[in-house]
């Protein structure tokens, strides 16, 4: 099975060794070429092979044993499933006799992870591995990729068996289509160049096909200007004069309004999530949509569009870049290009309207602050993680993304905890570059073991927590949704994050007052080895903009001090 590894390129494998898989940690004593990192809880394998595949464009690898380590495993699962992560995840499994009898340790593995994987595995003998491992690897990073799942009994752990390495891997049923149909590629290009009123929309799968070359060069060709998914931060600049940054639930203002009033909407590698349409009556309700995704389930899976491209972005791309070439030189219509100056100048006018803002306080750190510091300090080169919440979205908003593959959130699942493990894993695959979780209190702790993993295998990743005391993004919809009745929001009894970061030997750091961010990141940055800082922040700040969930794009809540100010007041007088 090692060999099998190594002559996939498999270089670090992320685990944590039991009963039904000690076959193979026997045979890593002494096996030479492969990078075991032990973490501390099976989940934390899971998402640390996520983060190593988002940002080296490899398959992230992970190996835990049966049973309890195969179940915590799940969620690791279903957040590369929603996030199409190329992961391949070994779990170990009792014997094949006693398959079905409630062994111990046991559990349905494969009926388990069915639905949370893209495809998995059972393997009934040894001959099988090799093949199996190729399909594994082959099927997790073609198409859209996504996690594979293998559970290897341990009896087949034991036996001889003949390695079987086939050259090629030749499936019947699976052969994603890779080359977007040429008809439909030229009808998106005339489409696009007869716009008044056009918006690129890209979405993750722009990155996972290192495509974002091919965008650039079509976005400034057309002169179209681009928004980004959560997923899809990375794909394009931030500060390009073209960049709309992020739409949807907390996108910018001027994304939401341009994608509202399109007339044509070019969705790439997107896949029109309920946090990116809001209400999808409401969604682009004038445009002619074209969809590039290679994914065929995904079209037309939450809104209907008008020109599907099935086919890998990268190539698409290329096409309908050589299609626009030789229309444009058949000349564009001339009230487009009219209607297309209006455009610029409608898009301009709303972002001078409501710009990305918060409003500075001289006492309590704002947490936007720390994210516009964090975006200076490593000048958009850093590799960034997120937990889950409203750090999640600052950090989102205002950080300054200058290239694919170096940002990683749990953006389909939402699952909190996963920011420490999947830096992990970011670190371990990127030495000597700069990895910044951007963690919250509640998130952080829910994985907060894994300082031991980076402590012991020296993974210098920077954690800054963004310490509001609470489930902030709880808060937010409690006092906005629920008219301040809050409810199960307080982490006022976390642990002291200095001196738990300092119990795992890493360093700890801690700012209370704005003037406190800058040097305690600048310590944390330049200090070797994994470094907590704990921002304590002002915990009443909220995300905006923001459209309620189940709303239309265009009921975004800009900002409202006055309803927060309200709500500080209340909650002074109760006590809370
Ligand atoms: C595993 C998991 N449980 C619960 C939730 C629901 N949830 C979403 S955001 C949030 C609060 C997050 O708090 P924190 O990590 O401190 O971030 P903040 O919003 O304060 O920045 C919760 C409980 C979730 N997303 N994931």
């Amino acid at each position: 099975m090692l060999e099998c590894l190594k002559r996939e390129g498999v270089d670090t494998v992320f685990g944590l060794p039991g009963g039904a898989v000690l076959p193979i940690y026997d045979a890593l004593y002494d096996f030479e070429g492969l990078r075991h990192i032990l973490v501390r809880q099976e989940a934390a394998a899971g998402h640390a092979a996520e983060g190593y595949a988002r940002t080296t464009g490899k398959v992230g690898v992970c190996l835990v044993t049966s049973g309890p380590a195969a179940t915590n495993l799940v969620t690791a699962l279903q957040d590369a499933m929603m996030d199409s992560i190329p992961i391949v995840a070994f779990t170990g499994q009792v014997p094949t006799h006693l398959i079905g009898n409630d062994a111990f340790q046991e559990a349905d593995n494969v009926g388990i992870t069915r639905p949370c994987t893209k495809h998995n595995f059972l393997v009934k003998d040894g001959k099988d591995l090799g093949p199996i491992i190729r399909e594994a690897f082959h099927i997790a990073a073609t198409g859209r990729p996504g996690p594979v799942h293998v559970d290897l009994p341990k009896d087949v752990l034991v036996k001889e068996a003949e390695l079987v390495w086939p050259e090629k891997v030749q499936m019947r049923s699976y052969n994603p289509n890779y080359d977007g149909h040429p008809g439909q590629i030229k009808k998106a290009a005339r489409l696009m160049l007869r716009a008044r009123r056009p918006v690129l929309y890209v979405g993750g799968g722009v990155i996972s096909a290192d495509a974002n070359a091919e965008l650039l060069e079509l976005a400034e060709l057309t002169q179209i200007p681009v928004t980004t998914t959560l997923m899809g931060l990375g794909a394009f600049p931030s500060e390009h004069p073209l960049s709309l940054e992020m739409l949807g639930m907390h996108g910018t203002y001027y994304a939401n309004m341009a994608v509202h009033h399109a007339d044509v909407l070019v969705a790439v590698g997107a896949r029109f999530d309920d946090r990116v349409t809001g209400k999808v009556e409401s969604f682009a309700p004038n445009a002619e949509i074209i969809h590039i995704d290679i994914d065929p389930s995904s079209i037309s899976k939450n809104i209907q569009v008008h020109v599907p491209i099935v086919g890998d972005c990268r190539r698409v791309l290329r096409g309908l870049l050589d299609a626009l070439r030789e229309e444009i030189r058949d000349e564009v219509p001339s009230v487009a290009r009219e209607a297309r100056k209006q455009w610029a100048a409608q898009i301009a006018e709303w972002r001078a309207k409501f710009p990305l803002r918060y409003d500075w306080d001289d006492e309590l750190i704002k947490p936007q602050y720390v994210m516009q510091e964090i975006s200076n300090l490593t000048r958009g080169e850093a590799l960034i993680v997120t937990g889950v919440g409203q750090h999640q979205m600052w950090a989102a908003q205002y950080y300054k993304f200058k290239h694919p593959r170096a940002w990683c959130t749990s953006g389909g699942l939402g699952t909190m905890g996963y920011g420490l493990p999947t830096a992990m894993g970011v670190a371990a695959g990127n030495p000597g570059k700069l990895v910044v979780n951007i963690d919250g209190d509640g998130s952080f702790v829910m994985n907060s073991q894994e300082l031991a993993t980076c402590f012991s295998h020296a993974l210098p990743v920077k954690t800054v927590i963004i310490n509001n005391g609470g489930h902030g993004m709880v808060r937010q919809w409690q006092g906005i949704i629920y008219k301040g009745r809050f409810c199960a929001i307080d982490l006022e009894k976390s642990p002291d994050f200095v001196k738990l970061a300092e119990a795992y030997g890493c360093v700890g750091v801690r700012a209370t007052r704005p003037s406190e961010v800058v040097p305690a990141l600048e310590k944390a940055f330049s200090t070797p080895g994994p470094v907590v800082v704990d921002v304590c922040v002002d915990k009443w700040e909220y995300v905006f903009p923001m459209v309620p969930a189940g709303g239309a794009n265009t009921d975004m809540i800009l900002e409202n001090p006055s309803q927060v100010a309200k709500e500080k007041a209340a909650r002074s007088q109760t006590g809370f």
